[in-house]
């Protein structure tokens, strides 16, 4: 007898065939196995999720890069989990005795913890279904000193492609100013995954006196696909 297949969540899909796939998402769910090397086991997407998420090779070399925190680092704190790819990659890594994943939209969070089933790291991780913001100042708070906070914010959508040099001041919903200064009142070591072409000048104001910053982009088919930044003490070449 065959299983019944797995019913998914309202807003939740698996789209097998092109034939299903919305307009706008299309060019994405053409690079799904790029994205989710294990996407025919049965990843979950919402539509909204597949603009934010980070492929796979991507996700991965990130986690390999901020392994190089300090090792008093024990703790890895993903702020905006979407539908799982860096959460995945950093559970796979093996570096965090700990792992928070913080999604605040309880169908993006049902994919995560469903995708992260799928590649089978889905114990390893605590997931936290609410704002950022609200967790860093309440369970997460006296944990976060001794935690890297990685944050892949939405960048208000495909069209910061819109512009040659993206404005961090006005992303949306959050700004990096918003971001920069919630997260580093709590650790130093602070990772954001931006856009390609944002404005380094805006990325530098951070930068302490004599401190270089580490500002990585992340290629594939020989072009950038985004930036991540590095604030704190990275042992990066
Ligand atoms: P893209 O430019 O929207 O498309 O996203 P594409 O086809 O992947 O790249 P292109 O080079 O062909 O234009 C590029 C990468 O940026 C994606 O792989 C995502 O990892 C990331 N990304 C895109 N958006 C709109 C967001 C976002 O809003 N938030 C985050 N965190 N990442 C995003």
């Amino acid at each position: 007898m065959v299983a019944p297949a797995q019913a998914l969540p309202d807003g939740v899909h698996h789209y097998d065939t092109a034939d299903d796939v919305p307009f706008e998402i299309s060019k994405y769910w053409h690079q799904r196995h790029n994205i989710f090397s294990r996407y025919d086991d049965g990843i979950w997407m919402t539509d909204d999720a597949w603009f934010g998420v980070t492929p796979e090779p991507v996700a991965n070399k990130v986690a390999e890069h901020v392994a190089a925190a300090p090792k008093s680092k024990t703790i890895l704190i993903d702020a905006f989990a979407g539908a799982g790819g860096n959460t995945i990659a950093f559970a796979l890594s093996g570096r965090w005795n700990q792992i928070f994943a913080v999604e605040k939209d309880p169908k993006v969070l049902a994919c995560a913890k469903h995708n992260a089933e799928v590649y089978g790291v889905a114990k390893k991780i605590w997931w936290i279904e609410g704002d950022v913001f609200k967790a860093l100042g309440k369970q997460l708070k006296a944990l976060a000193k001794n935690a890297v906070i990685f944050g892949s914010p939405p960048w208000g959508g495909p069209s910061y492609t819109d512009f040659e040099v993206y404005d961090l001041g006005v992303m949306q919903p959050y700004s990096l100013e918003n971001l920069y200064t919630s997260f580093s009142v709590l650790t130093r070591e602070v990772v954001l995954y931006l856009p390609r072409t944002s404005d380094l000048r805006q990325l530098v104001k951070h930068a302490k006196d004599e401190e270089k910053l580490k500002v990585t982009h992340y290629c594939m088919h020989g072009a950038s696909k985004a930036l991540c930044v590095y604030f704190g003490d990275f042992a990066l070449e």
